[in-house]
């Protein structure tokens, strides 16, 4: 029998009679892989999920912790999904299109981990600028962010990027290191412990499968040779698995994000630039755009310095996505309210005995 605890179950009530705890490991289309007490099961989602659920949010994700009636005999039914202690979510731009209008809406791509591992690799790609949208967005989730740079081997310089990377996000650990040659990896284990759970993110071909593979010792994920002059890397890795290390710490890996899209990311923002909107308290004026108004901080810490140029650019290019898809996100939720009234008023008329003329 398996222990759900070491899984990072925490049992906050007796389940109701006929359900069992279990967390899902894998999902592949509609098909579910959920580790539980009688072992691994696959499981689908009772109808009412279908029903009751609006949003794709409430669905159960590679991570979640659910109840399940259990099948001995085919696959099991998820009945119910516990809350989650954390969520890493995307914008994701892929909706239909309404008019002019594209719908954007939340993506879960992982939850209930203590640690989110950002990873970016050493060679040319590396980008700040993307460390810390996926830094934005680490730290609205409730898991800890920490960079990793891969590929150390072929870095000429290591001390550079990790500097940069420092400079720009000051109190998160950043590790460089090489799946290829075990550089760095022993660094990790502060944050591999029995019953932790990290997820990796970040673009495709940074090698996250690869790091997967080498703290489970063997493969478990196809890695596939990319092509290191540009860096172009292939989606191997199709969809998002947990899989348990030797060492008892849990790994969620996630195929590879073209881009990630900020979503409903005001408190990650504010709590990555607290410094620039700690300013905003010190303009003159309250209503400051921080444009050519007399007595504005932000233009004064500019001058001086004291503020670096890109650190504002990064603050605004973040605030102005952010604003879009809120924007785009409230319309979409204006017209799902839109459309329930609509149905409500229909149901209601047809109670009613048709239209009354
Ligand atoms: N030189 C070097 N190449 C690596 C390292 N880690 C991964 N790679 C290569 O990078 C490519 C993409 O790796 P993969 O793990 O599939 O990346 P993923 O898409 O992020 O999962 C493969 O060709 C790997 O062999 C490393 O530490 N050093
Ligand atoms: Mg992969």
């Amino acid at each position: 029998m398996i222990d759900l605890k070491q899984y990072g179950y925490i049992e906050a009530e007796t389940p109701p009679i006929g359900l069992i705890p279990g967390r899902v490991t894998e999902l592949q289309r509609d098909q579910y892989t959920v580790i539980t007490e009688e072992g691994e099961v696959t499981a689908v989602l009772k109808g009412a999920f279908y029903h009751t659920a609006g949003a794709r949010e409430d669905f159960p994700c590679v991570g979640d912790f659910v109840l399940l009636q259990y099948n001995e005999n085919g696959a099991s039914r998820i009945a119910k999904l516990l809350p989650r202690r954390s969520k890493f979510s995307r914008a994701d731009f892929s909706g239909h299109a309404i008019g002019y209008a594209r719908t954007i809406v939340e993506q879960v791509v992982a939850t209930n981990f203590d640690y989110v591992f950002i990873v970016s690799s050493l060679n040319w790609d590396f980008k700040v600028n993307r460390i810390m949208r996926y830094l934005t967005q680490t730290r609205q989730s409730g898991g800890q962010p920490v960079v990793i740079l891969t590929k150390a081997d072929l870095a000429p310089d290591l001390n550079a990027p990790l500097v940069d990377v420092q400079k720009a996000a000051p109190d998160v650990p950043v590790h460089a290191i090489s799946s290829h040659t075990g550089v760095g990896l022993d660094a990790l284990c502060e944050y591999l412990q029995p019953g932790k759970t990290v997820v990796l993110l970040g673009m495709s071909g940074v090698g996250k499968s690869s790091l997967l593979n080498v703290l489970m010792n063997q493969e478990v994920m196809t890695v596939q040779a990319i092509r290191e002059e540009d860096s172009r890397g292939r989606h191997t890795t199709t969809h998002r698995q947990l899989f348990m290390l030797p060492s008892g710490a849990m790994v969620i890996d996630t195929p590879g994000m073209r881009e990630l899209g900020l979503f409903g990311a005001d408190d990650g923002i504010s709590a990555g630039f607290n410094d620039v909107e700690e300013l905003f308290t010190q303009c003159r004026f309250n209503d400051c755009r921080h444009q050519t108004e007399p007595g504005c901080a932000v233009l004064a810490a500019l001058a001086d310095g004291s503020l670096p140029c890109e650190h504002w650019e990064r603050y605004l290019t973040q605030k102005q996505e952010n604003k879009f898809v809120n924007d785009k996100s409230s319309y979409l939720m204006d017209k799902r309210a839109c459309h329930k009234s609509i149905a409500m008023r229909n149901k209601q008329i047809k109670k009613n005995g048709g239209f009354k003329k």
